[in-house]
């Protein structure tokens, strides 16, 4: 018998909180006043009186938010009620709540499935009331941070009618956090989850990352480093991630684990790892028993394998599918899954790096178990600010392959360069991959549409951390929200999202929005431009931040800029066509052909696929060097440019973290000055032309 509260407000809670120093810790649920006063006083009439029914714990959120976001934006306290007695009352609920029970909307209900919703207006006892409703507790909430977003953009909502429902099954961020609180590539401070603390005390701060999740409908987290510590399968750290899981349910989010694979040697007390040894078996099976006896709704294992000095099954002459599906059988009977990851570059593989996932995947399409899915990065090398989508898009047919995203800014200025990453993810999304004719789009892949996958996921490794503001730079934290709005609905436009996001967290002011709105969408072609433009990637070393082209790694070739750079006297690039290293080929027609000719490969890409020599014609009639000048030029003059636009806003948004971000861009300007002139030093060695271009 499923249970229901009515949750009668205190008044006091709905007191809107005293203004205080905007230091970015509310992030999108800001929640500033309405400022138009009969858009507010239409919202008023419309929502004079709210009404929860839902499960309790779900129950207690939906209320507190709303509570809490109505009275802020209104200004006034919206009372609980216990029927409707007026029109003006604001319903959410599942379908098994009485109210919405009356309404006949079960069918629709039950296709939108537990995590969609409908809003939309009723007449209930002769009146009219605006309702959320879901089949599920999910549902309910993203319908209520749905409303709660329009209101915070102060859309009119005198004639909603909506219907929604998430494109991917799993929207999950990854914590590449460590044990001992550091996290790897982060850059907004320490681990949030405080593992030193847990259990006995569980951060608050973690129920606010939670209702920031959850308003994107993000529903899971993966909480350690894919170079996993094995200890975190021990059961002093189940108990600390059963706390953890504690509080991120009723927000709808289920936790994961990443595994290392060689657990059962490294903390197990067994002599191998081997996934065809029964001993190996049965520590995993007692292993997903043990976690699912402190967490039942338990999301499964991620596994990085066979990667970077990561044990795997490769170990044991196993397969990728050997090493998944002996996880996968040990999570099964708890419904749990694993996400295997294709990051794998083995050089024995192929010479070229960006070639070997695809050789080592494609072969095993088929061979997984259907409780696991292949987890893959946008791109075939590492989160470079441009790449090519990962051939293994649209080339598993049989196998469910979860789309990587990197939202924490490894290869694209840490968190001092502001750059907004929703155009670099459209890019990928949109790309057609041409697998079953013209329309085959990255994004028809990912959410299972094009071949039919059951499972479909998506996953985002995670820019936050014990930073105030969450996430470092002020603007990173758009991207948070990119990610958790695109895993929802690909199909949202960047220029969408950040208007969005900016009326929620900047200002409404059409003038400040317009404004911060054009540096954020510029800003990700700006950062192509002064460190890697052209389709060049990888000029980089050390810490993934400052500029490097003459990185020459002595522990692998490709983790070094010249690997892939190639500048030589005659030209500049890697040669990835059928005279090359043939990658095109691992694209489907007419990508291949077209990439394996300079002619039609887009610029963006060029050098990403050929090696061209320095006065190779393009377009424009430029050469290919006057072209990269042009391109380094304007990368550095658009980081100035937004370092000016930035300082014309002073005084339209918050003081505060105007300065913050003001210092961040005037750090920006000066590394794209650096990134421009020591490229263009370094390659005029090989091009031996000057580095002028008519704006220097
Ligand atoms: C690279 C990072 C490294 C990660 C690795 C991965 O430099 O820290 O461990 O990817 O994704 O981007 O496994």
């Amino acid at each position: 018998m499923r249970r229901f509260v009515l949750i009668f407000l205190l008044t006091g809670m709905l007191v809107p909180t005293a203004a205080r120093a905007e230091d970015g810790y509310d992030l999108w649920l800001r929640y500033a006043p309405i400022e138009n006063i009969s858009l507010r006083d239409a919202y008023r009439q419309t929502i004079a009186g709210l009404i929860v029914q839902q499960s309790p714990a779900t129950a207690a959120m939906v209320s507190q938010e709303l509570a809490r976001g109505l009275a802020a934006l209104l200004g006034v306290p919206v009372p609980s009620r216990a029927t409707v007695d007026r029109d003006g009352v604001l319903i959410v609920g599942t379908i098994a709540a009485p109210v919405i029970a009356t309404l006949g909307w079960r069918d629709e209900l039950t296709r939108l499935g537990p995590e969609g919703f409908v809003i939309r207006y009723a007449r209930i006892n002769g009146h009219r009331a605006l309702v959320v409703a879901s089949a599920g507790d999910s549902g309910a909430l993203y319908g209520t941070f749905h409303l709660l977003r329009l209101l915070s953009t102060a859309t009119p909502i005198d004639r909603l009618d909506i219907r929604e429902r998430p494109r991917h099954q799993l929207r999950l961020l990854n914590h590449w956090d460590n044990l001992n609180g550091s996290i790897e590539r982060g850059y907004a401070g320490q681990s949030l989850w405080r593992w030193d603390e847990l259990p006995s005390r569980v951060d608050p701060r973690l129920r606010d990352y939670a209702r920031a999740s959850a308003s994107l409908g993000l529903n899971g987290a993966v909480l350690n480093n894919v170079n996993a510590d094995p200890r975190v399968l021990t059961a002093e750290y189940i108990a600390k991630v059963a706390a953890i899981a504690d509080t991120l349910r009723p927000y709808g989010l289920k936790v994961y684990l990443s595994a290392n694979f060689a657990a059962p040697r490294l903390i197990g007390g067994l002599a191998t790892a081997d996934p065809l040894d029964p001993d190996v078996q049965r520590w995993w099976k007692g292993k997903a028993d043990e976690i699912y006896t402190a967490i039942p709704d338990f999301g499964g294992f991620l596994v990085k394998a066979d990667s970077e000095g990561q044990p795997g099954p490769q170990a044991y002459q196993r397969t990728h599918a050997e090493g998944a599906n002996l996880l996968a059988d040990a999570v099964a009977p708890h419904g749990g899954i694993v996400i295997w990851r294709a990051f794998v570059y083995d050089a024995g593989v192929d010479p070229d790096r960006v070639k070997r996932a695809y050789l080592e995947f494609v072969p095993l399409d088929g061979t997984f178990r259907d409780n696991v899915l292949v987890q893959t990065k946008n791109g075939p090398l590492d989160f470079m600010p441009r790449e090519p989508y990962h051939p293994l898009f649209g080339a598993l047919p049989k196998t469910p392959n979860m789309v990587e995203l990197q939202i924490t800014q490894e290869y694209l200025g840490h968190s001092t360069h502001l750059v907004y990453l929703a155009p670099m993810w459209k890019e990928f999304f949109d790309a057609d991959t041409f697998v079953k004719g013209p329309g085959s789009t990255v994004a028809k892949v990912a959410d299972g549409s094009l071949q039919g996958q059951r499972r479909t996921g998506i996953a985002g490794v995670a820019n936050t951390g014990t930073d105030r503001n969450w996430t470092g730079h002020p603007f990173a934290a758009a991207n948070w929200y990119a990610y958790g709005r695109l895993s929802w609905n690909s199909s949202l436009t960047a220029e969408a999202i950040a208007d969005e996001w900016i009326v929620q967290t900047w200002s409404r002011r059409p003038g400040a929005v317009k404004a911060i709105a054009t540096l954020m969408l510029g800003s990700r072609e700006a950062y192509v431009n002064y460190t890697m433009p052209l389709g060049l990637h990888h000029l980089i070393g050390g810490d993934h931040y400052g500029v490097m082209p003459e990185a020459d790694d002595k522990r692998r070739a490709d983790w070094s800029a010249l690997y892939y750079h190639r500048a030589d006297d005659q030209g500049i690039g890697f040669d990835r066509t059928r005279r090359g290293s043939a990658a095109v080929d691992q694209y489907a027609k007419p990508n291949a052909d077209r990439w394996n000719d300079p002619e039609t490969t887009p610029e963006i890409l060029l050098l990403w696929f050929h090696h061209l020599p320095w006065n190779y014609r393009l377009k424009s009639g430029q050469t290919l060097w006057q072209a990269l000048v042009e391109h380094y030029d304007r990368g550095a003059e658009q980081a100035a440019r937004m370092e000016r636009d930035w300082a014309a806003l002073k005084g339209a948004v918050d003081d505060e973290r105007h300065a913050v971000v003001a210092g961040t861009l005037r750090q920006q300007a000066l590394d794209a000055a650096a990134w421009r002139d020591t490229c263009l030093a370094y390659f005029a060695q090989f091009s031996k032309q000057t580095m002028s271009a008519p704006a220097r």
